[in-house]
């Protein structure tokens, strides 16, 4: 998978070289290229933005600034084919310590890895996706397999759809997905338009809040979906066993030792009785789903069992949540 991010703080993006992304980066399992929107500015002061027709308070992102950025980062032309994949917290590390030269320090465009020794641009599906002769067809439809090869693009946003666990795992399996990073009072509405030229576009929240910006969420976005692909978690279940997989909130861990502080693990999970365990575990979700998340119980298949056990938190399930 290749991801691009187009925003004005690229620094804020430097997290994405870390821990999960970091090694998946490592592992050629991902590309990841942040490019700074002012490079398609018009003007000696890189403008992005003008006051919004209509009056009212903020600023509002031109579209003749984002069109041809998102035009660029689509084809990887223009200032987005020189901006270099970043590398990982680990390149980073020698880079800054002189046992190589792969980045310009803010990570972003600027001198490029020669395209030969950078793990970045080798990955699986890496360089696959751009929209090449497909960019004067507005479907994006190959013509061979009938799939839509368009890149994703994800404009976050406080009145975007909800972003969900069921988002993540659809976007774990694109080849390409480009963030446009809004700040300010947002972008003017005709680029999202405009840009379904080129790209499959959704605009999404990460919840019901306001950021300043989207970079935050694209980090948050990044990481749910990154973290589904194969290969990038060592274990396997351990997604399978997720909050929300099975549409229940994840119940209580615990590990050694036995006693802490004079609190006890439950028996329970010592007795070595794997159906006991089960059953104990997925009570545990009940109940916390039940205190904390009751609307999630209305998409739950509930056993005969599982609704005795919800009953004795809220008392009756109601209609609404069963
Ligand atoms: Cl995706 N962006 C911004 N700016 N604010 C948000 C959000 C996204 N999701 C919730 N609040």
């Amino acid at each position: 998978m290749r991801i691009d991010v187009v925003t004005i703080f690229p620094g804020y993006l430097d997290p994405l070289r870390h821990a999960l992304l970091g090694k998946a980066i490592e592992r050629g399992i991902m590309t990841v290229a942040v490019h700074d929107l002012r490079s398609w500015s018009h003007d000696v002061h890189r403008t992005v933005d003008d006051s919004p027709f209509g009056g009212g308070p903020g600023m509002v992102m031109v579209p003749t600034v984002w069109g041809p950025a998102l035009d660029d980062v689509a084809a990887l032309t223009g200032p987005a084919a020189e901006s270099s994949p970043l590398e990982t917290a680990l390149a980073h590390k020698l880079a800054h310590t002189g046992a190589g030269s792969v980045t310009d320090g803010d990570g972003t465009t600027g001198p490029v890895t020669d395209g030969s020794g950078g793990e970045g641009g080798t990955g699986e599906g890496a360089g696959s996706g751009t929209t090449g002769s497909g960019s004067d067809c507005g479907s994006g439809d190959d013509g061979t397999t009938g799939r839509d090869d368009r890149p994703l693009l994800i404009v976050p946003t406080p009145a975007g759809a909800p972003f969900t666990q069921e988002t993540a795992a659809r976007w774990s399996t694109e080849d390409r997905l480009v963030f446009a990073c809004g700040r300010y009072e947002g972008i003017d509405q005709r680029v999202v338009d405009d840009a379904a030229e080129r790209y499959r576009v959704e605009e999404v929240s990460i919840g019901d809040y306001v950021l300043i910006g989207g970079e935050v969420a694209v980090l948050v976005i990044a990481e749910a979906v990154v973290r589904l692909i194969p290969g990038v978690l060592g274990n396997r279940r351990s997604h399978e066993e997720d909050s929300f997989s099975d549409g229940l909130l994840e119940g209580p861990s615990y590990t050694k030792p036995r006693e802490w502080r004079g609190l006890a693990v439950p028996d329970v999970l010592l007795s070595g009785n794997h159906a006991l365990v089960d059953r104990w575990r997925r009570d545990q979700s009940l109940i916390r789903t039940a205190e904390r998340r009751p609307d999630l119980l209305a998409d739950v298949d509930l056993s005969a069992r599982d609704r005795e056990i919800i009953q004795g938190v809220i008392g009756e399930v109601t209609e609404e949540n069963c």
